[in-house]
C-alpha cells in the first residue's frame, strides 16, 4: 500500500481487498432507481440494491426530501427518557407490517446492532420468565450475523471468527442446510433436508434444554450465497424451540421489506419467530437504521420484571434517530404505494425462469431462487477457490452490472422496482460473460 501521498490511503475499507482496490479502484458517484453512475462515467445496472438493501431503487426523491425536512428541523433527539413523535410513528408502522403479535420495536442503527440487540433481549426474557440458566446462544454454520461480538459467536463463517478469538462463552451451532448433492438446480424450496432441524433437538440433548436461550438463524441465508430452507425445515425448527422453551430469532436483515414478497419472510412463509431482526431496506438504505421486532408477551415479560426501573440495560445514542425514523417512513410509503412487497411476488416465476435459463452453462453447478434473489453456484477453479466468481464479478462490473461473489456463488438481488427488460439484462450479461471466465 502506498504512502502518504495516496489520497485512497486512508480509508480502510470494510470487508475489501483493500490492496486489490486501491490498485485497482471502482468508485461510485451518484445512483438513481435501478442504476449506479460509476467514477468513470459508466452506467451500471445494480443487481443487487447497493448491499440488498435499496429495495425501491437509488435516491427516491419522496425519502430525500422527507430527510433533508427531518435534518432541518429535528437534527436529534435523545430516545433515553425523551422520545419525539416519529420513532413512536415508525415504530408503530412496522408493528404492523410484523407477523402477528410480533408488535413491540426495539431501534438500532445497522444489522449488527439488531443482532446483538436481539440475542440481548432473548437473555433478558429469559431471565424475566426465572429461567435465569439459559444463557446459551445457538446459530448455524454458514449463519451471518453481521460482525458483533454476539453476531460472530453465532455466526458461522469461518474468516469473520478466526481473528477474533473465542467469542461468546457456551455458542454453538446447527449444521448448515446446503445440499447440492440432493437439491442442485431445485426449484422454490429444496426438497431435501427438513431433517437438519433435528440437529437442534441433539444439541438439546448435548446441553440440556435448560442452558439454552435462544436460536438465531436467516429463513434464507443471503451473504453465504442465497441458501435456501428446505420444505418444511423452519416449521420443524419452531415445533423443537416449543418443546423445549427456546426462543427462536429470525434475522430478516436481508428477507425483510419484500425480498422474499411480503413485508417478512416470517410472514411470507407462514413461521412465526419469537424475535426478528431488520436493518437495510427498513430506510431504503439511504441513512442506516435498525430494528428488533419481539412478541409483545415476551416484551411484556421483562417490562413486568422490573417495575419502577429502566427495564433493559441496552441502547444506543441514535436508536430512532430522526432521520433514520423520517427515511423510514417516507420507504414504508413508497413499498406501501409502489406495491413493491407483492412486485417480489409478481415477479418471482419470471425472475426464476430467467435464472434458470443459466442451467447448463459453462462452471454453473447450481441455481437456487426465491422472491427477487438468485443464487449461482460455480464449480470452483481447482486449487484457486472464490478465483472464479471474484472474476465474474469484476467481469460484471466492467460491462455495466454489479452482482455480488461470494465463496464460488454469484447472488443477485435486485431493487424490487426492477422490470423484466433489466433482469433479461442481467442474466444475458452473465450468460455472456460465463463462457469468457477459464
Ligand atoms: N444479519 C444478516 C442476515 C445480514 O445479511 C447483517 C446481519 C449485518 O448487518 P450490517 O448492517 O451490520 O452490515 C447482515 C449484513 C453480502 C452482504 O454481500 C451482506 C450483508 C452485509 C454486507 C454484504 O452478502 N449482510
Amino acid at each position: 500500500m502506498k504512502g502518504e501521498n495516496d489520497p485512497l490511503a486512508a480509508f480502510w475499507m470494510p470487508f475489501t481487498a483493500n490492496r486489490a482496490f486501491k490498485a485497482h479502484p471502482r468508485q461510485l458517484v451518484s445512483a438513481s432507481g435501478m442504476h449506479y453512475r460509476s467514477a468513470d462515467g459508466r452506467t451500471i445496472l445494480d443487481g443487487t440494491a447497493g448491499l440488498w438493501c435499496s429495495n425501491a431503487g437509488h435516491c427516491r426523491p419522496e425519502i430525500a426530501e422527507a430527510i433533508a425536512k427531518a435534518a432541518a428541523s429535528l437534527d436529534f433527539a435523545p430516545t433515553f427518557q425523551l422520545g419525539h413523535p416519529q420513532a413512536f410513528e415508525l415504530a408503530q408502522r412496522l408493528a404492523a407490517l410484523m407477523p402477528e403479535r410480533l408488535d413491540r420495536i426495539f431501534f438500532t442503527n445497522s444489522g449488527s446492532e439488531s443482532v446483538d440487540t436481539a440475542l440481548k433481549i432473548a437473555l433478558a426474557i429469559q431471565r424475566a420468565r426465572g429461567q435465569g440458566t439459559r444463557t446459551r446462544l445457538i446459530g448455524r454454520e454458514r449463519g451471518y450475523h453481521g460482525v458483533g461480538f454476539g453476531g460472530i459467536s453465532v455466526g458461522g463463517i469461518v474468516s469473520n471468527r478466526r481473528t477474533f478469538g473465542g467469542g461468546l462463552p457456551g455458542a454453538d451451532h446447527l449444521r448448515h442446510t446446503h445440499d447440492i448433492a440432493r437439491n442442485a438446480f431445485s426449484r422454490g424450496f429444496p426438497p431435501h433436508g427438513a431433517e437438519l432441524a433435528d440437529d437442534l433437538q441433539r444439541l438439546v440433548d448435548l446441553h440440556g434444554a435448560e442452558t439454552i436461550a435462544a436460536v438465531i438463524v436467516e429463513p434464507m441465508a443471503g451473504s453465504t450465497g442465497v441458501l435456501l430452507p428446505p420444505a418444511g425445515y423452519l416449521q420443524r425448527l419452531r415445533e423443537i424451540c416449543d418443546r423445549h422453551g427456546i426462543l427462536l430469532i429470525f434475522d430478516e436483515v436481508i428477507t425483510a421489506f419484500g425480498r422474499v414478497g411480503g413485508a417478512t419472510a416470517a410472514g411470507r412463509w407462514g413461521v412465526t419467530p419469537d424475535i426478528l431482526t431488520m436493518a437495510k431496506g427498513l430506510t431504503n438504505a439511504a441513512v442506516p437504521m435498525g430494528a428488533v421486532a419481539v412478541k409483545r408477551e415476551l416484551h411484556d415479560a421483562v417490562i413486568d420484571s422490573a417495575p419502577g426501573g429502566i427495564e433493559l440495560f441496552h441502547g444506543y445514542t441514535y436508536s430512532g434517530h430522526p432521520l433514520a425514523c423520517a427515511a423510514g417512513l417516507a420507504a414504508l410509503d413508497l413499498y406501501a404505494r409502489d406495491g413493491l412487497f407483492e412486485r417480489a411476488d409478481d415477479l418471482a416465476g419470471y425472475w426464476e425462469d430467467a435464472a434458470h435459463g443459466l442451467k447448463g452453462r459453462r462452471h454453473v453447478i447450481d441455481i437456487r431462487t426465491i422472491g427477487l434473489v438468485a443464487g449461482i453456484e460455480l464449480e470452483p477453479r481447482p486449487g484457486a477457490p472464490t478465483a472464479r466468481a471474484m472474476e465474474l464479478f469484476y467481469a460484471c462490473f466492467d460491462n455495466g452490472l454489479l452482482v455480488r461473489a461470494t465463496g464460488d456463488i454469484i447472488a443477485l438481488s435486485p431493487p424490487l422496482i426492477v422490470e423484466k427488460a433489466e433482469i433479461d439484462a442481467m442474466f444475458e450479461t452473465l450468460a455472456t460473460l460465463l463462457d469468457t471466465i477459464a
